[in-house]
């Protein structure tokens, strides 16, 4: 093997060194503290909007391995270009790794979660890298090259590469085995106070199901690795501007009287057509029954969300007590939250974008003012609040399918939360708007489903669907960008039916 590839090799296995066991360390404590998934973090926060923006709608739900893939290849690369320099210049070497454990040290410091003790992870990583490079890189004989140089040795190289491949699969397994359910399997749920009624649905092949399936409905946060609270030390504060300041366990939620609502969310990045929306049938509190007992200040128009991990969002105070089924939310579908949903207690507010309604792994309700505070999206230029745009969507025929002429199944979903859908119509080629059938949805919170039996005739066919409120309001046709409150037009597709 010549040299230089030798050097490179090595980079990679000190770089591979200080990843790994800086991640295996922070498995021990906190694995926010892990150095990749804090600078990870920090990149996440740190990007520009318009940049952010371009990502969730390219990678969509796989942003973040987008993220983690993009860090991976800028550290081998790094860690390449360091072990190569080190042969001539041995100092870049420990100098680089130390910048690397500094780099994530302070990364790990910089969450709004972290202790001090979250830098301990990037040092035992820097620690067990430089180790692997005094083992790796042995000054070269004087007579090889003439300056001060080093080698690397290929046997030390192999057994090196070794250890840290085994010290990599070792953390992963680790962090897999030692994931902690934060009690969830464990926990019993009352009975609500008074429960969604059940109705008719649609069940044709490609529509939407009424219900999402918890294991079928979207994700969106900014967390990189999905938080596990633990119900046995989990605290829910209400306070900032109150009168009397509350603090709950997870268990005194459960106690209180809980209600169980069909709430359709919606992500204000989904695009016309899109699939950041899901529909489920969920547990909680009341929130106001919780704001009652808080007992606001007047003036106190933001009730602002905190996440365990450090994420804020802003509410206003008027909708979560206005009669509307806004809740903390405790159970998803029948079931305990699921950690990727915000176990053990999220917020769901009917009517309003998710990120200005929904916070997951919820620890606190703050009440503030939107005068004092931006909460995490607004910081980035998004509405200080945003109610839901009526919007529907066409499932089934996708776009571009070849069907076959006859009667054909053209259905989807339409949703406009605190309105209601009222009707919804459908076109061909710019033909004449036909009502379609809907399913018998009581309330308006919930998304709509709707069908249309089509006489398919052969040939291309642009199918296009709008809804209409129950206030009257009739989808429109002009496109608008998701940002700063979320997407306005109409979803149309083509077809070929032979
Ligand atoms: N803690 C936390 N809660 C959060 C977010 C987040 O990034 N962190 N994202 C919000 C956004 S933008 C949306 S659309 C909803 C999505 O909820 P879901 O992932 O359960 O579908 O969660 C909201 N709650
Ligand atoms: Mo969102």
């Amino acid at each position: 093997m010549r040299p230089k590839i030798c050097g490179g090799l090595a980079g990679v296995a000190c770089g591979g060194a200080a990843v790994a066991v800086g991640h295996l360390a922070a498995m021990a404590f906190a694995r926010e503290a892990s150095p990749v998934l804090a600078v990870a973090a920090v990149v996440v926060d740190a990007t520009p909007e318009p940049v952010k923006h371009f990502a969730i709608e390219t990678f969509g739900i796989y942003d973040k391995v987008v993220l983690l893939a993009g860090i991976a290849v800028i550290l081998a690369g790094l860690s390449i270009l360091v072990g190569i320099l080190a042969l001539t210049h041995p100092v870049a070497g420990p100098a680089a790794l130390l910048a690397m454990g500094v780099v994530g040290a302070a990364a790990a410091l910089s969450r709004p979660a972290s202790e001090p003790w979250w830098a301990l992870p990037s040092v035992a990583g820097t620690a067990a890298a430089m180790f692997v490079f005094i083992y790796l890189y042995r000054p070269a004989a004087p007579v090889s090259e003439g300056g001060p140089g080093t080698t690397v040795d290929r046997r030390k190289l192999l057994i090196a590469g070794a250890g840290v491949g085994a010290a990599g699969v070792a953390g992963g397994l680790l962090s897999t085995a030692f994931t902690p359910d934060g009690g969830r399997p464990q926990v019993r749920l009352p009975d609500p106070a008074s429960t969604a009624a059940d109705h008719k649905t649609f069940t044709d092949p490609g529509i939407a199901p009424f219900h999402t399936p918890n294991a079928d409905f979207y994700r969106v946060d900014t967390a990189l690795t999905v938080p596990r609270l633990d119900i046995a030390d989990y605290r829910l504060r209400i306070g900032g501007r109150v009168d009397n300041p509350l603090e709950f366990e997870y268990r005194d939620l459960l106690d209180m009287r809980l209600i169980e609502r069909d709430l359709t969310l919606t992500c204000v990045s989904n695009q016309v057509g899109g699939t950041l929306v899901g529909n489920a049938r969920w547990l909680g509190v009341p929130l106001e029954d919780l704001l009652a007992l808080a007992r606001p200040h007047e003036g106190a128009d933001q009730v602002v969300g905190h996440s365990a991990d450090g994420w804020t969002c802003g509410t206003p105070t008027s909708v979560c007590i206005d009669g509307r089924d806004a809740i903390l939310a405790v159970a998803m579908n029948g079931e305990p939250l699921p950690y990727e949903h915000g176990f053990p207690v999220r917020m769901i507010v009917p009517g309003l974008y998710g990120y200005c309604s929904a916070t997951k792994w919820l620890v606190e309700l703050e009440l503030s003012t939107f005068e004092d505070f931006d909460a995490y999206w607004v910081r980035r230029g998004w509405a200080p609040t945003a109610p839901v745009k009526v919007s529907s969507r066409i499932d089934t025929p996708k776009p571009l399918a070849e069907l076959s002429a006859g009667t054909r199944t053209v259905a989807g979903v339409a949703w406009a939360q605190q309105r209601g859908i009222r009707g919804v119509r459908v076109r061909v080629d710019d033909g004449p708007w036909t009502a379609t059938e809907l399913a018998p949805v009581m309330g308006t919170d919930t998304w709509r489903q709707w069908r249309w039996q089509w006489d398919a005739t052969p040939g291309r066919h642009r199918l296009e669907v709008l809804a209409v409120t129950h206030d009257d309001e009739t989808q429109t046709a002009e496109r608008k960008d998701t940002f700063p409150d979320g997407s306005t037009g109409r979803h149309s597709l083509v077809v070929t039916v032979r």
